[in-house]
């Protein structure tokens, strides 16, 4: 009887502490642990919905932009495109993609490149396949080309043959 007795005490002993062990623990997650980590991560979720979402409202604006100025940005074809013949690029052999600015240009097909020479010396525009020459530009002068046929145009200045640029017209 006192052995069955004790055993019976000593289940109940053991199955109260398993429940309240269980129970304080579930509590204790409720309380702290799994409403804080919850909290933290739905403050996280919200953060990074809002950092996207100003990163797409800047590349949004970034493009309203690009397309108001006509200013060819290398990445989309645009209707109006113009070309700078960079300060110094006669005697800059060296100027590489910095003598025609922006160096790689992308034009509609039907849309007009203009090239504007803001150096102080003269300068050309020259398709070496024919399908355009500025002839001599000097200081100030511009040079229009509207480009009806698709197609890689590469370019250069004839005076100083390290000028190179390209337009792409599609
Ligand atoms: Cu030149």
């Amino acid at each position: 009887m006192n052995t069955k007795l004790l055993a019976s005490i000593a289940i109940f002993a053991l199955l109260a502490g398993v429940i309240s062990t269980s129970v304080m623990q579930s509590a204790y997650a409720a309380d702290y642990g799994t409403s804080d980590k919850a909290a933290d991560a739905k403050k996280l979720a919200d953060k990074k919905a809002a950092d996207a979402k100003k990163l797409a409202d800047k590349k949004a604006a970034d493009a309203k932009k690009d397309s108001g100025t006509g200013k060819a940005t290398g990445k989309a074809a645009s209707d109006m495109v113009t070309v700078e013949m960079a300060k110094g690029t006669a005697t800059n052999t060296e100027c590489g993609d910095k003598c025609f600015v922006p160096n790689k240009v992308q034009v509609k097909v039907g849309g007009t490149v203009t090239w504007k020479n803001v150096d102080t010396a003269a300068h050309t525009v020259t398709d070496p396949n024919g399908a355009f020459d500025s002839g001599m530009l000097m200081a100030k002068g511009s040079f229009k080309h509207k480009f009806d046929t698709a197609g890689t145009y590469d370019y250069l200045c004839i005076v100083h043959p390290w000028m190179k640029g390209t337009v792409t017209a599609s």
